[in-house]
């Protein structure tokens, strides 16, 4: 599959690193000139956009972090006047003030170039058909995928999330070649697919591009092989532009490669804020060096990951990032023990009796810290045997307490009990923070 932007993407280090510094530089002074956030805290660390000489000073610019946003909600990080800016995305807000960020027609255009890029990464091409069921909306995930495709010349089937039976008629009819949406909402619409009778064998799609939520290696290969397609891990977040921050590429899927002429992507230590070098395991922290309505500066992303800088056998010289693995306020410390939910998804889809709909449900008994995995068992080993339940239960609290050393009490729960997503599926209730 060609490269979108071979010129971009294939650029040499060195060349990429001098671009790199050159938009960085225009971007400080951007900030510094229009958000007064920037220019506070900047001011405060004693520096200014002339004190960073080379890509390394970026370390010494401090960190934005969500709050920041929120306290300067709606528009206040904002860098061009409203009249400028032609789109607006907030995030949901479940966990308080939503974050809101704008795009001019440049941002729009940028956005667009890097979802065509990554779709290509992902295998698709100007002939493919593309069934978008990311929602559409303040989400960025619907239209970020949806100017992508267009840019690239595919056709886009505008579905969105939801009304399931009727996107299952569309696959059969319309014959879509590539599926996009977050991977807990693709399992929801095979399961739909199956129960309607329809296999996705008999369907035409020969890649998916999933994303917007941790899913683990073992959730790739359940999908891989109920939907008979190459599932590809593409990353992004609003704060930073949306859909297509990253992408893996479908020659390797090793690794989601950064489109770094366009993003400074850091690894830093999340307790004491110091940089890591390559491999290391640690917080993600991203700099836009293009965007115009909304330029972000080290921002914290809560998500763990490592940077691989070596060469890909696709020809692409960007940074890979690992697939993440969860975010530092996903991860949940049990007994002093931590572990993300995306680990016991992995010990659990080992187990072939057990669907790949599960629930965390954290607590605090006698002051100690709890934790039940409410998992489905399929159809048919859900049989009225107590005793086989029983034991099924126990092997897999066994498992999760080898693989991940954390104690867990396993509750199997008929099919169909947990709550489907149309979106980002909710892995943990934590009653601890509810009560
Ligand atoms: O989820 C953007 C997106 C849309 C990405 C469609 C991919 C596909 P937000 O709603 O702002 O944006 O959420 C961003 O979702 O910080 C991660 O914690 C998580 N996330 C996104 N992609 C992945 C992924 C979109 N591939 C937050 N793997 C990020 C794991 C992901 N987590």
């Amino acid at each position: 599959m060609p490269i979108y932007n071979m010129d971009f993407e294939t650029m040499p280090r060195e060349a990429l690193e001098s671009i790199q510094f050159s938009r960085l530089k225009t971007t400080l002074e951007r900030v510094y000139a229009t958000v007064p956030f920037y220019r506070e805290s900047f001011n405060n660390a004693g520096i200014t956009p002339s004190s960073i000489r080379n890509l390394k000073d970026l370390q010494k610019i401090p960190f934005t972090v969500k709050k920041d946003l929120r306290d300067n909600y709606p528009y206040g990080m904002f860098a061009v006047p409203m009249e400028n800016v032609v789109r607006i995305h907030a995030s949901s807000g479940t966990t308080g003030t939503p974050t809101v960020v704008g795009y001019t027609k440049r941002d729009i255009s940028t956005w667009a170039e890097l979802m065509a890029r990554s779709l290509a990464a992902g295998g698709a091409t100007s002939k493919d058909i593309v069934h978008n069921a990311y929602g559409y909306g303040l989400f960025t995930g619907g239209l970020g995928v949806h100017y992508g495709a267009e840019k690239l010349g595919a056709s886009v089937i505008p579905v969105s999330g939801g009304n399931t039976k009727r996107q299952i008629i569309i696959m059969k009819d319309f014959k879509p070649t590539v599926l996009t949406g977050t991977p807990s909402y693709i399992l929801h619409l095979a399961e739909v697919a199956q129960e309607m009778g329809v296999s996705f064998e008999n369907l035409n799609f020969k890649c998916g591009i999933f994303g917007a939520e941790p899913w683990s290696e073992d959730m790739r290969r359940d999908l891989e092989s109920k939907l008979h397609l190459k599932a590809i891990d593409i990353y992004g977040l609003s704060e930073v532009m949306g859909p297509g921050v990253s992408i893996e590429c479908h020659e390797a899927q090793k690794g989601l490669h950064i489109f770094e002429d366009h993003f400074i992507a850091e690894i830093i230590n999340p307790e004491t804020g110091e940089t890591l070098p390559y491999g290391e395991t640690g917080e993600l922290v991203f700099t836009s060096i293009t965007k115009e309505a909304f330029p972000i500066i080290r921002y914290r992303t809560r998500d763990i990951t490592s940077l691989n800088p070596e060469p890909c056998i696709c020809g692409r010289t960007h940074v890979r990032m690992k697939k993440v693995s969860g975010r530092t306020d996903d991860m949940l410390i049990i007994r002093g023990v931590n572990v993300f939910p995306s680990q016991i998804e992995s010990v659990l889809m080992k187990s072939r009796e057990i669907q790949p709909h599960y629930q965390l449900v954290v607590d605090r008994v006698d002051n100690l810290d709890t934790l039940t995995v409410m998992v489905e068992v399929g159809q048919e080993f859900f049989s009225d045997e107590i005793k086989t339940l029983q034991n099924m239960e126990h092997k897999l609290s066994n498992d999760i307490k080898e693989y991940l050393g954390v104690s867990a009490k396993i509750k199997l729960v008929e099919p169909k009990t947990i709550q489907r997503s149309e979106g980002k599926a909710v892995r943990v209730i934590d009653k601890r923070k509810i009560s």
